[in-house]
């Protein structure tokens, strides 16, 4: 006779709230992973006594900022292991010195991890945000959800009503409803707004965790001049509705250079080429 797992219950019964972030120790990857010794090469953990509500897929644009993705594994895996969900954590390594593309990364994200598992659901995360709160569930709902909407760097506040920046979850079909992020925002800026307006173009709403859950803390950290300030993003986010259908997921195109199974992350270095 097999005994089946029962599912997750829908508040995970480990998680203690309020979480004391601070940035000032240094820490290794060698540290985390002793702290963390369920995750698997990969960095992914499923609960072991529960079949978790929901599969999720993290995926963090990334390029040379080693010191905020430790911290974000040190602070991160304790804390999605006590929400119980069934992850993986995808960094998507823009390769080369040209100029950076946030969105594009995102939509590479996943693509390559619905390749490799049939997840749910995909928070979207800068490297450099951590919650402050684990009561702040990394997973999807109803309506596409903004995670990061009571940050240290805004004063605890959200700074205007439509922002989707920094971490936000949507499930697979609220991805493909909006063909996904575009993929011309070349350097800083607008994406997040650009994906805002493709949420209201299709329907959807933004939900959120209070402002009290919804603490978290970003990093300090300068611009990257290979990261500059995209002037073109006003011209482009008048125009969603034009590009939505155009520029997006079914429009993608990107080099694959390598998948590498770090012990507490997966490692996708893609080539996504230039403006
Ligand atoms: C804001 C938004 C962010 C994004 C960005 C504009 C919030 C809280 N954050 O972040 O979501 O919309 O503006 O593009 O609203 N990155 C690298 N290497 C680089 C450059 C960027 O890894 O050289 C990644 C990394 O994950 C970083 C993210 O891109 O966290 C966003 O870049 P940022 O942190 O420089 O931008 P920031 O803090 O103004
Ligand atoms: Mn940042």
């Amino acid at each position: 006779m097999t005994t089946e797992l029962p599912k997750c219950p829908e508040t995970p019964p480990l998680l203690v709230g309020p979480l004391r972030i601070e940035f000032d120790h240094s820490v290794t990857f060698e540290g985390i992973r002793a702290q963390n010794s369920a995750v698997q090469p990969g960095g992914s953990w499923r609960p072991t006594n529960c079949i978790a509500q929901q599969k999720v897929a993290i995926i963090i644009p990334f390029r040379d900022r080693e010191s905020h993705l430790k911290q974000w594994l040190h602070f991160l895996h304790p804390i999605l292991q006590r929400q119980q969900l069934d992850y993986r954590v995808y960094i998507i390594n823009q390769y080369g010195e040209t100029t950076f593309n946030r969105a594009k990364l995102m939509n590479v994200g996943f693509t390559w991890a619905l390749k490799q598992y049939d997840f749910d659901c995909f928070v979207f995360s800068d490297v450099d945000i951590v919650p402050m709160d684990d009561r702040n569930l990394f997973k999807c709902y109803n309506q596409p959800r903004h995670l990061s909407v009571s940050l240290d760097k805004f004063g605890f506040r959200l700074p205007y009503s439509r922002i989707f920046g920094g971490v936000s979850a949507m499930t697979k079909e609220q991805v493909t409803k909006i063909n996904g992020y575009p993929n011309n925002y070349w350097g800083w800026g607008g994406e997040d707004d650009d994906v805002s307006n493709r949420l209201s173009i299709r329907g959807m709403s933004i939900s959120r965790p209070d402002s009290i859950i919804g603490r978290c803390r970003m990093i300090k950290h300068g611009k990257e001049s290979n990261n500059p300030g995209n002037p073109k993003r006003f011209d482009y986010i008048a125009h969603t509705g034009e590009t939505i259908d155009r520029d997006g997921l079914n429009s993608l195109h990107y080099q694959l250079l390598s998948v590498e199974d770090h012990p507490l992350y997966t490692n996708v270095t893609v080539n996504i080429g230039t403006p």
